[in-house]
C-alpha cells in the first residue's frame, strides 16, 4: 500500500473486546494474519477467540443485560446514546474508512461515499424508530384491557461478513441495542480492523460496558462457538448460503431465533422500451460497485433481443474504461478482491466460461497483468445462451457480469425465477403494465424498478429461497430483536370459579 495515501496507524493486534476492555494478546492463542488485498502485505495479526473466550463474552453480555442498565433504560436515554454513536462514527470516518479499505480493497470513494455514511445512518435510523414505535392495545372486550409489550430478547449473536464490514455489522448492532439487547459481534476474520476504532467510540458515546462485546476469529471456531453458546439467545447472520445452512441448523439445537441474509444471483431485466442510457449506467453500478462483491449485485443482466447487440457493445466499451487500481486512489472504480481464495473462485468461473460452448467471454476473465501483487481480477463480461450454466446459477461474488438475451416478458420472468436464489431484482421499462406484471411475478425479496441499489431502511430486506430466512429493516428488525409479551388486565371484578370449596 502506498503509505503516503493513508494517515492512520494500523492496529498491530486484533483481539476480543469484552465488557469494555480489550483482551490482552497471548502468545499461545491461535493467530491469523490480516492481509491488505491490494499488495498482499500482512498488516496486523488477529488473536482468535476460542469457545472459552466466546463464553466469557456471552456471560458479560448477559450480566449487563440482566442488570437492566441498558435493557431497561428509557427510550430517550437509548436514543441519545445511539445518536452520539452516529456522531462519533462521522467524526472518526476517515480512520474507519481507511481501515475498511485496508481490509477489503473496496475503493475509498465507495467506502466514504456509501458505507461509512450508511453505518452512521443505521444508528440514527434505529434511534428515530424506537422513539416513534408503538404496540397494539386490544380493548374490544369491555371487561379487559389487553396490550402488547415489546421486550429485548437478551443476548444477540451477530455474525457479519467481509464485503461491507462496517455497514452490514452496524445494521445488526444498531438494531440489537436500540431495542435494549446486549450483543456479541463477530466480524469476518478477514475484516476486523475498522471495528477497533468503532468499539472504542461506543463507551465515549455513553453506552454501558458489556452491551456490545466483540470476538474475532474463524467461522468454524469462534462463529461455531457462538451458535452453540447457551447464553446467546438469537443469531443474526449475513454471509454465504452454505454457512447460513450450517448456522441455522446449529442454532436450532439451542432454539435460538435466527435470521439469515444469504447470497444472490439477481436478475437485472432490461426491456427494449427502457430508458437505455439510464439502464446502462445502472447495470454497471449494480454489478461493479464494491468490486462486484455484494449480495444485491445485478449479476445476471437479461436484455431484450431488439436492444441486446447495442447494449452489449456499449456495456463492454464502458467496462474497458473502468479504472482498476489502488483502492486508496480516489479515482479507482475497481479494487482487488478480498482474498486469494475469492480471486481463485472468480477465476474458476472464467475458466468454466471459456470451456463451455454456451458461453462467450466478451471481455476480462483474467488477472490483470499490470499488478504484480494483489488479488485483482479484470472486470469480466460473459454472454450466455443457457441460464442453467454455472455462471448463471452460482453466486460468483466478483466483478463478473453475465448477459442473457430474452424475447418478451414471459421468457424474462421464466429466466429470472429459474434460480435457487431470490434476494433482489431489477426491472427497466417505461411500460407500467410490464412493470406491474414483473413486480408481482418475480420471486425475490426486493424489486427495484428503474433504479439500482435503493435500500429503504424502513422496509423489509431479505430473500426468498436460498437467499435467506427473515428480514431486517424497521418493523422487521424489531420483530427479530424483541419478544412480544401480551398483558391482560380486568377492568372490573368478575366471578372466578371456586374450585375446592364445598
Ligand atoms: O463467507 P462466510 P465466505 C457469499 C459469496 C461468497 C461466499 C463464501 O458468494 O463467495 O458466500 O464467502 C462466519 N459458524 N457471501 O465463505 O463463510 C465467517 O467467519 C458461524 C455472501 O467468506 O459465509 C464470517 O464472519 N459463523 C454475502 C461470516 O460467517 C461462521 C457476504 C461470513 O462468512 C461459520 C459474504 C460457522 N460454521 C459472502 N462459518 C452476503 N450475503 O452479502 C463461517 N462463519
Amino acid at each position: 500500500m502506498d503509505k503516503k495515501k493513508t494517515k492512520i496507524n494500523t492496529p498491530q493486534t486484533v483481539t476480543s473486546y469484552i465488557n469494555g476492555e480489550w483482551v490482552e494478546p497471548k502468545k499461545s492463542t491461535h493467530q491469523l494474519p490480516i492481509i491488505h488485498p491490494a499488495n498482499e502485505a500482512e498488516v496486523s495479526i488477529l488473536y482468535e477467540a476460542d469457545a472459552k473466550e466466546v463464553k466469557t463474552a456471552a456471560k458479560a453480555a448477559k450480566k449487563t443485560f440482566e442488570s437492566g442498565l441498558w435493557s431497561k433504560a428509557s427510550v430517550d436515554d437509548r436514543k441519545a446514546v445511539l445518536l452520539a454513536i452516529r456522531d462519533l462514527i462521522l467524526e472518526n470516518q476517515e480512520e474507519i474508512a481507511e481501515l475498511e479499505v485496508m481490509n477489503t480493497g473496496v475503493p475509498i470513494a465507495q467506502v466514504c461515499g456509501r458505507q461509512i455514511p450508511r453505518s452512521a445512518m443505521n444508528f440514527e435510523f434505529f434511534a428515530e424508530f424506537i422513539s416513534q414505535a408503538s404496540s397494539p392495545v386490544f380493548d374490544q372486550n369491555p371487561d379487559y384491557i389487553t396490550y402488547v409489550r415489546r421486550e429485548p430478547v437478551g443476548v444477540a449473536g451477530l455474525i457479519a461478513p467481509w464485503n461491507a464490514p462496517m455497514a452490514l455489522a452496524t445494521m445488526k448492532v444498531a438494531g440489537a441495542i436500540a431495542f435494549g439487547n446486549s450483543c456479541v459481534l463477530k466480524p469476518s476474520e478477514l475484516t476486523p480492523l475498522g471495528f477497533i476504532p468503532f468499539m472504542n467510540l461506543l463507551s465515549k458515546a455513553g453506552l454501558p460496558d458489556g452491551v456490545v462485546n466483540m470476538v474475532n476469529g474463524r467461522g468454524g471456531v469462534t462463529g461455531a462457538a457462538m451458535t452453540q453458546e447457551e447464553d446467546i439467545d438469537l443469531i443474526a447472520f449475513t454471509g454465504g448460503t452454505e454457512t447460513g445452512r450450517l448456522i441455522a441448523s446449529e442454532a436450532g439445537k439451542t432454539l435460538k431465533k435466527t435470521v439469515t441474509e444469504l447470497g444472490g444471483k439477481s436478475a437485472n431485466i432490461i426491456f427494449s422500451d427502457a430508458d437505455f442510457e439510464r439502464a446502462l449506467d445502472a447495470a454497471l453500478v449494480a454489478i461493479f460497485s464494491n468490486n462486484g462483491q455484494q449480495c444485491l449485485a445485478g449479476s445476471r443482466i437479461l436484455v431484450e433481443k431488439p436492444i441486446a447487440k447495442e447494449f452489449k457493445k456499449r456495456f463492454v466499451e464502458r467496462v474497458h474504461n473502468l479504472k482498476i487500481g489502488d483502492p486508496y486512489d480516489k479515482n479507482t472504480e475497481i479494487g482487488p478482491l478480498i482474498s486469494r481464495n475469492q480471486n481463485e473462485r472468480v477465476a474458476s468461473f472464467a475458466d468454466a466460461a471459456e470451456q463451455s460452448k454456451n458461453t462467450n467471454i466478451l471481455c476480462g476473465g483474467k488477472r490483470p497483468k499490470a499488478f504484480e501483487k494483489g488479488y485483482y481480477f479484470e472486470p469480466t463480461v460473459v454472454e450466455s445462451s443457457d441460464n442453467q450454466s454455472a455462471i448463471c446459477q452460482e453466486e460468483i461474488f466478483g466483478p463478473f457480469a453475465t448477459i442473457l438475451e430474452f424475447e418478451g416478458i414471459e421468457e424474462a420472468l421464466q429466466i429470472t425465477n429459474d434460480s435457487k436464489f431470490g434476494l433482489v431484482s431489477y426491472v427497466w421499462s417505461t411500460d407500467v403494465r410490464k412493470i406491474m406484471k414483473a413486480q408481482a411475478d418475480i420471486r425475490a425479496g426486493v424489486v427495484w424498478v428503474n433504479t439500482p441499489l435503493m435500500r429503504e431502511l424502513r422496509a423489509p430486506f431479505g430473500g426468498y429461497k436460498n437467499s435467506g430466512i427473515g428480514r431486517d429493516g424497521g418493523e422487521w428488525s424489531r420483530n427479530l430483536f424483541t419478544e412480544e409479551k401480551t398483558v391482560s388486565i380486568p377492568l372490573k371484578d368478575f366471578p372466578i370459579a371456586k374450585l375446592g370449596e364445598r
